[in-house]
């Protein structure tokens, strides 16, 4: 089995400091969150930025100095900004961090009901385009699907090559809307997706570690992160994100699973080693 990805999801563009404290809004709080989750054994950030006031934003410029900020303390781990933004952005404002010399985005792979009266739209032209600007800015895309229907799309969009190989999915589980993280949701995508695809499981809310633990178990990779799930256990919150990233690392020793660094997490996903002079 290859040694574990984990993915830390800092911050969400829905969560915010009155669910939990720790939620990161100015550059600063953001680099604690991300340092400390590296430090527990993240070798990638998922990352979406806020104002000074807790507000989504894609700004490219923004984006551009939380990275670099983040680079100073995290030199090698994988950023990987959102392109999904918050529910009700357009394509180009959710493209702008892809404006920036990035090795990894998320990519969302179709349309749900997202809690409420709130539709996260991903068309299919959004996602071929969204596809095609990643290809031509050589950004690696983390494929986040949310029901199995998404995962069929990026299937038949990678036959008629607007999707490319190697991919890797992200099973984001648990939204309203979405696909529950019950087990036999888990193995059901697991097992709709090609041999030489990797994936990783993104469980929200109670999921967060039930679904982590199975895919530590069957080899796949996993996210947490305060965007995902606030709780330590139930009715306890976490302390941040690091307590979340501690936690997956005690359940990879379980299973004997190491850890991998940021440079074994890009070997495995296939990603070529970035110039991280380039932001700077
Ligand atoms: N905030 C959600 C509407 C992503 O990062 O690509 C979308 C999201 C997915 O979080
Ligand atoms: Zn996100």
């Amino acid at each position: 089995m290859d040694k574990l990805i984990i993915t830390c999801a800092i911050s969400g563009a829905e969560v915010t400091k009155a669910h939990h404290p720790s939620i990161p809004y100015t550059i600063e709080e953001t680099v604690i969150q991300a340092y400390e989750a590296y430090q527990a054994g993240a070798s990638i950030i998922h990352l979406h930025v806020r104002t000074d006031e807790g507000l989504p934003t894609q700004s490219k410029i923004r984006y551009k100095k939380v990275i670099q900020a983040i680079r100073k303390k995290c030199p090698d781990v994988i950023i990987q900004p959102s392109t999904g933004g918050a529910v009700g952005m357009n394509r180009q404002t959710r493209l702008k961090p892809t404006e920036l010399p990035i090795e990894m985005a998320t990519l969302d792979c179709g349309t749900l009901n997202f809690g409420g009266d709130d539709i996260f739209v991903n068309t299919e032209n959004d996602i071929k385009y969204f596809a095609k600007v990643m290809k031509e800015r050589h950004i690696f895309p983390e494929l986040e699907c949310f029901e199995k229907g998404h995962v069929d799309m990026i299937l038949r969009l990678n036959k008629k090559g607007f999707i490319f190989d190697p991919m890797h999915f992200s099973f984001v589980l648990g939204v309203n809307g979405g696909m529950t993280g019950e087990e036999r949701d888990f193995h059901f995508l697991r097992e709709s997706i090609p041999q030489n695809a990797t994936y990783s499981v993104a469980g929200i809310g109670r999921y967060e570690f039930s679904i982590a633990e199975l895919s530590i178990k069957y080899g796949g990779h996993v996210r947490v992160g305060l965007e995902d799930n606030i709780y330590i256990e139930k009715g306890v919150l976490a302390k941040g994100n690091k307590e979340l990233v501690e936690k997956v690392v005690e359940l990879a020793n379980k299973y004997n699973r190491e850890i991998a660094s940021p440079k074994e997490a890009r070997a495995i996903l296939g990603i070529k080693e970035f110039n991280h002079e380039n932001i700077l």
